[in-house]
């Protein structure tokens, strides 16, 4: 009995990661996951570093996760990577964070342009330094006839705040007969908002056992499922992003066939 045990315990099925990674792929991947960051600080604190190494770490790990996504045959990921509400913190916590996106660019741009990843990005633009913006608009645009995955950055992004531009938005078509009334459905709306070219997330994944949206695609994220793990987003690693697809197939198994 404790050899059939032991037997049984040292092959598990799907053990291997790249059992799981091809048993992925015969399934339905979501088309579109996004992600709430979490933990970066927490990760730092830890290890009684400043902050910002948790903030540097956790960038490689997008990089990392971007390529994992590519490879299962994920069409969008988008990463929350500043909110609205990141401006409060330290200001020299926010001028580190706002030359990621150039560091991130610099190191990684050239291999995300031979894996025909396109770099988008959503939130306000007007906040951002203009070096961080140059950066990122410079990305988008090199990486703009690329097919394969789309990598969406929510930087100075906000739900609320997107949800009340589009309504601005939709009443000035509407006074200048854009639009009327008949024609303002959950359709038409959702293409004034920043994900017009977007399909919804499948799935959310946040990190780090917050289990909160924080203003982040509220109308968007509908319909979508969500996954969460203890685990801090430096310390995300490839089997914690399989397993988050893993239980979002097994979830469509269950419950997506009516
Ligand atoms: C810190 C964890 C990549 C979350 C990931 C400006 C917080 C690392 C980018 C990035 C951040 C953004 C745009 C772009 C290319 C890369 C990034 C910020 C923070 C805030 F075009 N990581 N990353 N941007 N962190």
């Amino acid at each position: 009995m404790l050899d059939k045990m032991k037997l049984w315990k040292s092959q598990p099925i799907s053990s291997n990661f790249q059992e799981r990674v091809m048993r992925i792929k015969k399934q339905e991947v979501p088309s579109h996951v996004a992600i709430i960051m979490d933990g970066n600080g927490r990760w730092a604190k830890k290890r009684a570093l400043p902050r910002v190494a948790g903030h540097h770490e956790g960038m490689k790990v997008v990089r990392k996760i971007t390529k994992l996504a590519n490879e299962l045959g994920v069409k969008t990921l988008t990463v929350y990577a500043f909110s609205t509400e990141n401006w409060k913190r330290p200001k020299m916590e926010v001028d580190f964070l706002m030359k990621l996106p150039e560091e991130f660019l610099g190191t990684f741009l050239p291999e995300l342009v031979k894996e025909n990843v396109q770099v988008k990005m959503m939130g306000y633009r007007e906040k951002l330094p203009a070096h961080t913006l140059r950066a990122v608009e410079s990305a988008i645009n090199e990486t703009k006839n690329n097919t394969g995955l789309i990598l969406n950055f929510a930087l100075n992004y906000g739900s609320r705040a997107e949800i009340l531009e589009a309504v601005k938005h939709v009443l000035n078509d509407s006074n200048n007969g854009i639009i009327s009334e008949k024609d303002l459905n959950e359709e038409t709306f959702s293409s004034y908002l920043m994900t017009s070219e977007l399909a919804d997330p499948d799935l959310l994944i946040r990190t780090s056992g917050e289990i909160r949206l924080s203003n982040f695609m509220l109308w968007q994220l509908a319909y979508s499922e969500f996954w969460f793990t203890d685990v801090l987003w430096p310390d995300f690693g490839e089997e914690h992003f399989v397993e988050a697809i893993e239980v979002y197939q097994n979830r469509q198994r269950r419950f997506g066939g009516v």
